[in-house]
């Protein structure tokens, strides 16, 4: 089975959080996590550098010692190492470590004082009130542990839709080049742009006699057959992910492809206006009687029941069926409509590139302006600037802008917003730049009301424009912060001021529902890599397709805009 990057990030991953739960050298611990987000970052697999004899210590952060370890994992699928490691610490235990308010010395104290090393007896430990007596634990820490636990539950196995892509693209791939296949496209969840997907839906066209089938089942990452017959397969990869594959010959593509791209309730609705007119519809075509009458594409599946063309992305029967009878479908934003990003970060604090790669990549991509937007000094963690650390930056800035054509970067801050509502750097500072981005990184447990207030209150600053990942959850990490988002989607209206969607794989944050709802209200969403390297504009694609998801049209986002009218716009939330 062949090593990817990712299978090579997980197991230093998983070193690193063993040697932290061991209580190891955190210059250790840390070399092994940053090698984790090289590899993950890297573009290409590094299981082909090595076969073309290339230096692996050419990579950033990556020395003698842990190239000798990658080669060991492409080459045997793992290393003693972790072996080693796991035998001093149950392997469990890293689980516990990845709840929100578990660092090593907690998950230590849960193991040696309550023997806790799964997450069923933390749980269970919980539930029975046994943590609260630890010392250093409390009540609020194990309220906060059982609601991280059951959020986890909720989501069950479903996986990240930035995740699931990267199987997705390289297995419609590999089946297209099965004899006789004309299409292969994923649909379901993963069509529609769902933050995360139960499984993948690949629908495939293809002759009678073609063998897709059994390729699927011979791919080298299939580590398990469910079910195989003549029109469909289920597998499950060595991921975990699972994958249905059904082939329908090349006639029925477009009721197919309706069919299961879903969802259910826009299914079933559909299904319902068809025989309001006498029409069967299914996943073979559109029938009147025994005569088929539509179904080779989906235009002409919506057509048969009367309505245009409805994007994947609005189907959940949540009112597209009626603004399509209505002819008020949105024109959805796309990618290419994007001119820019506002929320980067580089090397100064915990990005990975350099001022100038960031905006020779962002340029490479055709954005007309890119913000740099470091941490403040707040997060020590990610090496937040000072004000010192910050007009240095400024001047690189220009002076980098005065070399550069064809883009701007701008002057940008993610600053905290503190506990009070204050914001971490002073306001004479934030008024020299482009761009203030507001962001909650600290005390996310406070309650509902006091949540609202320190936000509206940040707003209120004199230079504030975007708020940052409105609701701060993490997917399968970390639930929303408790936040009345109308309230502040309200105020950003009274403000003139923005609201992000943040595209991080792991945030895709602000929700669907909320994008829908700020679109409303007139609140322009500025859709946002938050790139730590240059590989993240990849991100924004994903972006896209949760604000699509939210109804949001070209002219409800905010870095659609050109540059000049973006500077406009920035100004117009400026208060005295
Ligand atoms: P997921 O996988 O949980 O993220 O969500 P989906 O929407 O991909 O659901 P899945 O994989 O169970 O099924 C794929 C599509 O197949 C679904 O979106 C609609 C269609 N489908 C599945 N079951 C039914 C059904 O009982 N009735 C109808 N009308 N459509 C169905
Ligand atoms: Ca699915
Ligand atoms: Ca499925």
């Amino acid at each position: 089975m062949p090593v990817h990057n990712a299978d090579i990030a997980a197991i230093f991953d998983e070193i690193a959080d063993l040697l932290e739960i061991a209580g190891d050298n955190p210059f250790r611990i840390r070399a092994y996590r940053n090698a984790a987000r090289t590899l993950r970052d890297l573009g290409h697999e590094v299981s082909s550098m090595l076969e073309r004899g290339e230096n692996l210590t050419a990579l950033p952060g990556i020395g003698e010692d842990l190239a000798a370890k990658i080669q060991e994992i492409v080459e045997t699928g793992t290393t003693p190492l972790l072996g080693k490691l796991r035998k001093k610490v149950p392997p469990t235990l890293t689980e516990l470590l990845h709840l929100p308010g578990l660092g090593p010395k907690r998950v230590r104290t849960l193991y040696h004082e309550l023997d806790v090393h799964t997450l069923e007896q933390l749980h269970r430990a919980a539930l029975d009130g046994r943590i609260r007596t630890l010392p250093g634990f409390g009540e609020k820490t194990e309220r906060q542990i059982l609601q991280a636990i059951e959020a986890r539950a909720r989501l069950g196995g479903r996986c990240k839709l930035a995740v699931a892509a990267q199987y997705a693209d390289a297995l419609v791939a590999y089946l297209k080049q099965a004899p006789g296949v004309k299409h292969a496209v994923v649909a379901g969840s993963y069509r529609r742009a769902k933050e995360t997907v139960g499984d993948l839906d690949i629908l495939v066209t293809a002759r009678p006699e073609s063998p897709v089938i059994d390729r699927l089942v011979a791919y080298n990452e299939v580590a398990e057959v469910t079910a195989k017959g003549e029109t469909r397969a289920s597998v499950r990869l060595a991921s975990g992910l699972q994958v249905d594959l059904r082939v329908v010959p090349e006639d029925s593509y477009g009721a197919a492809l309706h069919y299961f791209t879903g969802s259910k309730a826009h299914n079933i609705a559909i299904r319902e206006l068809g025989q309001h007119r006498g029409l069967k519809i299914n996943e073979y075509g559109v029938f009147k009687g025994n005569r088929r009458i539509a179904g080779e594409s989906e235009e002409s599946v919506f057509r048969a029941v009367g309505l245009p063309f409805i994007p994947p992305e609005l189907r959940e029967n949540r009112g597209e069926i009626e603004a399509a009878q209505a002819g008020t479908l949105p024109k959805l934003v796309e990618l290419s409509d994007l001119r820019g990003d506002l929320h980067a970060h580089t090397k100064a604090t915990d990005g990975r590139n350099s001022l100038r790669e960031m905006a020779l990549a962002a340029r490479e991509r055709g954005f007309e302006y890119l913000a740099i937007t470091e941490h403040s000094k707040h997060v020590t963690v990610a090496h937040g600037l000072d004000v010192p650390r910050l007009l240095a930056q400024i001047d690189e800035i220009d002076r980098l802008n005065a070399q550069l054509s064809g883009m701007t970067l701008l002057k940008g801050i993610e600053v905290d917003i503190l506990e009070d509502g204050r914001l971490d750097l002073p306001d004479d500072v934030l008024g020299r730049l482009d761009l203030v981005i507001g962001a909650v990184h600290s005390r996310l447990h406070l309650p509902r009301s006091k949540q609202t207030e320190r936000i509206l209150r940040a707003m209120d600053r004199p230079y504030f424009h975007i708020l940052a990942h409105p609701t701060g959850r993490l997917i399968q990490e970390r639930e929303p912060y408790d936040v009345d988002i109308p309230r502040i989607i309200r105020q950003a209206r009274q403000r003139g001021c923005f609201l992000e969607l943040n595209a991080h794989p792991e945030r895709m944050d602000l929700l669907d529902t909320y994008c829908q709802l700020a679109k409303e209200e007139g609140v322009l969403i500025s859709i946002n890599s938050d790139a730590h390297s240059v590989v993240d504009f990849d991100n924004l694609r994903f972006g896209v397709g949760q604000a699509r998801r939210g109804w949001l049209e070209k002219d409800d986002v905010l870095n659609t805009r050109p540059l000049h009218i973006l500077r406009a716009l920035l100004r117009g939330c400026r208060r005295s």
